[in-house]
Order: structure tokens, then sequence, then C-alpha cells
């Protein structure tokens, strides 16, 4: 050992490289991570180094050896904890640990007796690093004296630190873009951030959302309230109950928008079925209807679905408030006797799904384990939506009566790929691959409804349920507006164009009522939950919700977006500019005022209830505050 010259920081290096090799070794060993290509290989493998260099930097902050010795073993094992705790979750659970979770104890108690079964003596493996820790420090031979750190040194180590970080960071945001704004799922982001910077932002996330939780208190919903009652729509009488004790089927059309419906490309029918649909005589077509989802794409679609509130502006409300009171529609139902479930082909953990459903009182998620899904029946994202609805339709026919099932579709998601035998008709030539091969796409979607209604029929599900389809969000973004143009033949898609291309389809299919035809009152997604609840004879008066029954005399021709534009059966509000509808002309802000005024009202009215978990405080039978907020 004599003869070898120990460099100064010895320690510190072993400690970082340590820990370091072990995690990624476990992110091989004991999850389960996609990797799809070599760029996301090499994330994963340098996403732990920026924030090991901090936290074991930091020890260049003390003054003695020994305080930095003692320091830098005390953190590798509180970090070998953090992430063996996260692998036997994961054992058991299938994804990583949150916050909230820690705190719902409810969630341990099936852990609790199987804690045997999840760990073994192999485990001390991921204490590894701790175990090379403590040797080293043995036997590295100590330096004469007291080692002073230099102020450069230091300076140039978390210089470095930085550099590492934003490198990970700015690969990440290339692989995944927005993935910290719009945190769609753990494990992307433990697969780009790393599982210790991971943790630190859901802990910023999360704390964040119950500070606000934490100050807020029922009296704040008086306000609501009052806006909310005064705003009710009363029920049509003649619709009202008129199909109740059928099987809700709600279909979401994954990036449908409704310029392809009734419209051609390249002289090729995009939605047959879709367009038959739009003068059957057993389905209202709503031709002026819009998605008013933010960044949480399809699941703050669900979200405005279920709780006909709107999304948040910032991340997603699946994420950011998971564990929060709702009176969903969901719940609704299953108090009036239905069994509740969402059929969708993906990894529960994604859009938190497995955690909000629980908050939402969905009996059960039909997620990717009840499905069947090979690579030849899939593609893009996963399970092809033909596929998909063969094999719900087959799981239906094993649910208890009357059922609501929300279906999620998949295929047409961007980027917009299909299997050559599945291709239908050719790609659109535009300048932008994304519009050209979103036609293709739409194109199965509809083949696969069309499927879906078949199968329907054969299992005998047809003819005793109410099926909603709508579209979940736009899927063609503005950055391809140059495309657009030469689809819609116009010379630019202007900020007016824009918002009314965010018009989504909407179909309420009621077999063998003879009740339909098109209606083109202005409306969004936040109307359903009323319109739906109505149909089916279940009363919403007393609910704190955002929408109003379309069928309503009282609805109004008034839909606001998430980002605070809107549109009526006369304006357009977008760009902070007011525009005529019809002429699409600039007439003054005057005219969009009051409405611009209730857009923010409403939005800020929704935010209040989610970032305050305000529903806590709400009695849904009475409509009023629960007794203990009062006093
Ligand atoms: C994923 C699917 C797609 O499960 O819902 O989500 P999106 O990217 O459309 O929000
Ligand atoms: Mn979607």
């Amino acid at each position: 050992m004599k003869s070898i010259k120990w460099p100064k920081h010895s320690i510190l290096a072993i400690a970082v490289l340590a820990t370091w090799i072990k995690t990624v070794i476990v992110y091989h060993t004991s999850f389960e991570m996609d990797i799809e290509n070599l760029m996301q290989e090499f994330i994963l493998f340098i996403n732990p180094l920026s924030f090991l260099l901090f936290i074991y930097g930091l020890s260049l902050f003390l003054k003695s050896t020994k305080a930095r010795n003692r320091y830098i073993i005390a953190m590798s094992i509180i970090l070998s904890i953090v992430l063996y705790t996260n692998v036997g979750f994961y054992r058991f659970y299938n994804d990583f640990i949150t916050l909230p979770v820690l705190f719902q104890t409810s969630n341990f108690g099936e852990l609790g007796t199987s804690v045997g079964a999840i760990i073994n003596w192999l485990d001390i493996l991921y204490f590894i690093d701790v175990i090379i820790l403590i040797i080293a420090i043995k036997f590295v031979p100590k330096l004469q004296g007291q080692l002073t750190i230099r102020k450069e040194f230091r300076r140039a180590y978390f210089v470095l630190a930085m550099a590492v970080l934003f490198l990970n960071l700015g690969l990440a945001e290339t692989e995944r873009p927005q993935l910290l704004t719009r945190a769609f799922d753990r494990e992307l982001l433990v697969k780009n951030i790393g599982t210790y910077n991971y943790h630190l932002y859901d802990i910023y996330v999360q704390s964040k959302s119950s500070a606000q939780r934490a100050l807020a208190d029922g009296s704040e919903l008086v306000e609501v309230d009052n806006y909310v009652q005064a705003n009710q729509a009363a029920v049509n009488d003649e619709m009202f109950g008129k199909y109740a004790g059928r099987n809700l089927i709600l279909v979401s059309l994954e990036s449908l928008q409704s310029f392809v419906i009734n419209n051609k490309m390249n002289g090729e029918v995009v939605t047959p079925f879709l367009n038959s649909l739009t003068n059957d005589k057993d389905t209202y077509y709503f031709s002026d209807f819009y998605h008013q989802t933010g960044l949480g794409k399809t699941s703050d679609s669900e979200f405005i679905v279920e709780n006909s509130l709107f999304g948040l502006g910032r991340g997603a409300v699946f994420f950011t408030h998971g564990g929060n009171t709702y009176n969903s529609m969901a719940e609704k139902l299953g108090e009036n006797g239905y069994f509740t479930n969402v059929m969708h082909s993906n990894n529960s953990s994604f859009w938190n799904r497995d955690m909000i459903y629980k908050s939402l009182n969905i009996d059960k998620f039909y997620d990717i384990n009840s499905y069947e899904v090979t690579d030849e029946n899939s593609v893009n994202w996963g399970l092809k939506d033909i596929p998909f609805f063969e094999q719900s339709t087959e799981l239906m026919t094993q649910m208890q009566q009357p059922f609501y099932s929300r279906l999620i579709t998949l295929t047409n998601h961007y980027p917009f790929y299909l299997d050559p035998e599945d291709i239908m008709i050719p790609e659109y030539d535009s300048n932008s691959g994304t519009l050209n091969r979103y036609f293709q796409t739409v194109r199965y979607l509809d083949e696969a409804v069309k499927v879906f209604f078949e199968e329907l029929k054969e299992k005998g599900l047809y003819e005793n349920s109410i099926i909603v389809m709508y579209g979940d969000h736009y899927g063609i973004s503005e950055n391809h507006n140059k495309a657009m143009a030469m689809y819609l033949d116009k010379e630019e898609i202007t900020a007016y164009d824009s918002a009314l291309l965010q018009s989504v389809p909407l179909y309420i299919h009621i077999p063998g009522s003879g009740d339909g035809g098109e209606i083109n009152k202005t409306a969004g997604q936040i109307d359903l939950r009323p319109t739906i609840l109505h149909l089916l004879g279940i009363e919403t008066s007393n609910d704190m919700q955002l929408g109003a029954d379309i069928f309503s005399e009282e609805h109004e021709d008034f839909v606001i977006f998430r980002d605070g534009r809107f549109v009526t059966n006369e304006l357009v509000y977008a760009g902070e500019v007011c525009y005529d509808r019809n002429t699409g002309n600039d007439i003054g802000i005057e005219a969009c005022q009051p409405y611009i005024d209730r857009a923010t009202t409403e939005l800020e009215y929704s935010d209040a209830i989610i970032n305050g978990d305000l529903l806590r405080f709400y009695d849904s039978e009475t409509g009023n505050l629960k007794q203990d907020v009062v006093n």
C-alpha cells in the first residue's frame, strides 16, 4: 500500500463512482425500463451522476477528513435505503414511489404481509457501495495533517456537477420534450432524470400542492358554490332519464379533430364510418364541440369528463392532485348501481392513472395486464385499436350490468405510425410527415370504431347501451400550420383558425332510439358529465361542476379553453384578439370583454377547487358545506 500515492479526494471519488455504477446496474437488473435506442441508454447511464456529484460533493464544505468521511458514509447509506425501498416497492407495484403513496398507509396493508416474499438475503448487494466505502476508508492511508480544500477546487467541482446536470436535462428534453412541465410518467422521469433527481422533483411538486391544500379552508367554497348554483342549466324534461339503466360506453378517440370528419384528403374519404354516424337516426352528432385540455392531454380530457372541472394551467392535474377528493361521474354512476371501469392497454402508472382512479372511485382499471399484447398486434404506442376493441368487448361480456366503461384508444397518436397491412389510404403530400401520416391513422381509427360496433352487436351488448365518443385533444399542433394551411386551402393559419381547429367530434349514439341529428351548439368536454348523467336519469343539481347539459334549453353557446381562449356562436377570442366568428375580422376587445371576465372567473374557480382540494369540504348529497367546516 505504501508505494501507492492516493489522490487527496479518493474517498469522494470512490463514493461517486461506486454509487453511480451500482445505481446503473440496479436500473438494469431491478426495474423493467424499455430502452429504445442508444441515446436513451446513454441518458440512463449518466442520469445518476449529477445528483451524486452534488450530494457527495457537499462533504467538501466540511473541515476535517473524519467529518467528511462520516458524511459520505451516512449519505451512501441513505441513498442505498432510498434505492432499495424503490426496488422493493417496484417488485410489488411495478411503479416508483411517489410521496403521496408513502402517506396513504392503506397502500401498505397488502405490502406488509408480503414483505417476506419481497426481500431476500442477496439484497445486501444493494448496499455494496456502502461496504466498499467502509473498506476504502479503512485502507486508504490517512493523509498527513489536515487537508484544506481550496475554494477554486470546490468551485470547479460544482461547475462540473452543474454541467453534467445540464447535459442530462438537455438530452432528456430532446428525447422527451416537456418532460418536466408535463410530467406524464414516473418511469419516463426516472429514465430521463434519474431516480434521485426524480425524488427531488416529486418532493417539490407534491409539497407545493400540499402547502396550497393546507392553506385552504371550506369558506373558499362558498363563493364558488354561489357561482355554480347561479349558472346551473335546468334539465331538459324530455331527455332526463330517457335512457336510464342502459350501460354507458365512453370512447376517447385519440387525437381526433373535427376537420377530418365529412372531409376528403386527395379524393379519399378519411372517416367513412364516423361520417355515416353524422346523419344516423340513432346518433346525435355535435359539430361545434371542443376539447379543453392543457398539457395533461389525454389525462386532462379524462379529468374534465369525469369531474366537469378544468385541468390545470401548468402540469397534469392527474399527477399533481391525484389524491384529492372528487365527485366523479364514475362515483355517481357507482352510487347508482353501475360497475365502473376504464379500459386502456398501457402501463397503469402512465399519467398516474393507477393512483387517481382510486380517488375517482373507478372500480377497476383494465390496464395492459388485462390484454394480450404481442409484437404482431401492436404498433407505435402499443396494442392496436382493432384488437383493443375486440378484446375489450370480450371483457365486457364478463361485466356486471349496468356498467360504465371508458375506453381509451391509442393508435392514432403522434407520431402516427402504422404497420403496412393496416394502411388503407395513401399519405398526404404536404411538407409535414406528421400531418401526412395522420390521415392514415385516423382512417385506421375509423375502421376500429366500426369493428367495435360490430363486436358489440355480436356480443349482445349493443342494444342496451349508450355509446358516447369524443376526440380527446388535438392531434396536429401549430408546428404544422403550413401543412394545415395547404390542406385547408388557406393562405395561412391564424390565431382565429387555430382556435376553431380545436374542435373535436362528439357522438352520442343511442341504439334503437330514433333519437339523433346534428347539433351545432357550441359546447365542450366540460359539458359531458351533466349531459350524460341526465340522459341516464341521474341528478347533478347539487354537484360542484362547471359544465352544463348540452340538451338543456339554458345551455349557453360558450366554450372556454384552458389557456383562456374561448369560442361562442358569434365570437372567437384568441391571441388576445376578439374576432367576429363569421367573418374572422378583429372587432375590438369590448365585444369579448364580458366573456373574457367569465372565462377568467371559471378557470380561477376550477383552480381553487383543485389546488385547495375543496371538495373534501363539500357534501354533494345536500349541496352544503360539511358541518365541521362551517363552524
Ligand atoms: C397514454 C395515452 C396517450 O396512455 O393516453 O396520452 P397522450 O400523450 O395522448 O396524452
Ligand atoms: Mn391522447
